[in-house]
């Protein structure tokens, strides 16, 4: 009896064994990573900056990371896109007012070093529209080990954000509240955008994009936009453009192209002429302060004289 017992420990041993490499190959099917479910709560109230307007179908959400240890804060918004990585995308859903998505951390590579912090970034994409972003984290959001097959999800939810870098979480009568962002010079130009086109006109760059000229008046949108045009109306700009002359000797007149103070500081406008049409020179503007307009001056003299103009962002 004794030495069957003792044969038996043996086969004991090895069945554990076994076991144990069955285990492993059953995790090891859900792949190597760690998985992070990041989400909102469902039937949230999620406002926009105007605090009734109601998040829609436009909002996109990212978790993410900032490169090179830079720090997102509401005074530096314009930087935030270069130095931003993403690790997943997901649309919010205007119906069930809320965002779910589930992704593998396969990289502890910056930035997604270990125990550093992710944020998860949310942004309307409405083409001419307000930018309205919120980005939040929280003290718990901080990047697992990448490729831990044994280790359980992570799950990272909104109503445990305690920081808000821009907009606002976990409000009294909301969960997420954005905020209005201005990211550069932009954002008078979207504005005379929105003002001026649909939603389905937005989306259709043949009729809203900055070269294009759906009422066919010769001035495309941005020299529209320029000059206090109206985009979808024959109102050619270039007739409101004054010519006088200053000089009866030598042909001298001055060009006097109306320029919106919102286009100011957003457009260049130049000018060039020619004798040939071949070699073309530039004229200085004349820019007074407190006048919407730029001159030119140009003295022809004798010759027949060809200009051009252009406008392009600054
Ligand atoms: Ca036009
Ligand atoms: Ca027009």
């Amino acid at each position: 009896m004794g030495t069957l017992n003792n044969a038996s420990f043996p086969m004991t041993g090895i069945r554990l064994f076994v076991l144990f490499l069955v285990c492993l190959s059953g995790v090891s099917t859900g792949a190597f990573a760690s998985q992070i479910n990041w989400r909102s709560s469902i039937a949230a109230t999620n406002l926009t900056s105007d605090g009734t307007t109601l998040m829609n179908g436009s909002f996109e959400f990212q978790l993410g990371s900032f490169t090179n240890g830079f720090l997102p804060t509401a005074e530096n918004v314009s930087e935030w896109d270069g130095h931003w990585q993403a690790l997943d995308t997901t649309a919010y859903n205007q119906t069930t007012r809320f965002f779910s998505s589930s992704v593998l951390l396969t990289t502890n590579a910056s930035p997604f070093a270990l125990g550093t912090s992710g944020y998860i970034w949310g942004r309307n994409k409405i083409q001419g529209a307000d930018n309205e972003w919120i980005l939040m984290r929280s003290v718990r959001w901080r990047w697992p080990v990448a490729n831990n097959g044994v280790a359980f999800p992570v799950e990272w939810e909104v109503d445990e954000s305690t920081i808000a870098i821009l907009g606002e979480a976990n409000g009294a009568n909301f969960q997420m509240k954005s905020a209005r962002v201005e990211t550069g010079n932009s954002n008078a130009a979207d504005d005379w955008l929105a003002a001026h086109f649909t939603a389905a006109q937005l989306a259709d760059p043949s009729v809203s994009g900055w070269d294009a000229d759906p009422d066919k008046d010769g001035s495309h949108n941005l020299l529209e936009f320029t000059t206090g045009g109206d985009p979808l109306k024959i109102d050619s700009e270039i007739s409101a453009t004054t010519w006088s002359q200053t000089n009866p000797a030598t042909k001298g007149f001055t060009l006097k192209l109306p320029v919106t103070p919102a286009a100011r500081d957003l457009v260049a406008v130049k000018m060039q002429f020619s004798t040939t049409l071949k070699v073309w020179l530039p004229l200085p503007a004349q820019e007074t302060p407190g006048e919407n307009s730029v001159s030119f001056s140009v003295t022809p003299g004798n010759a027949s004289l060809y200009y051009r103009l252009a406008v392009a962002f600054k």
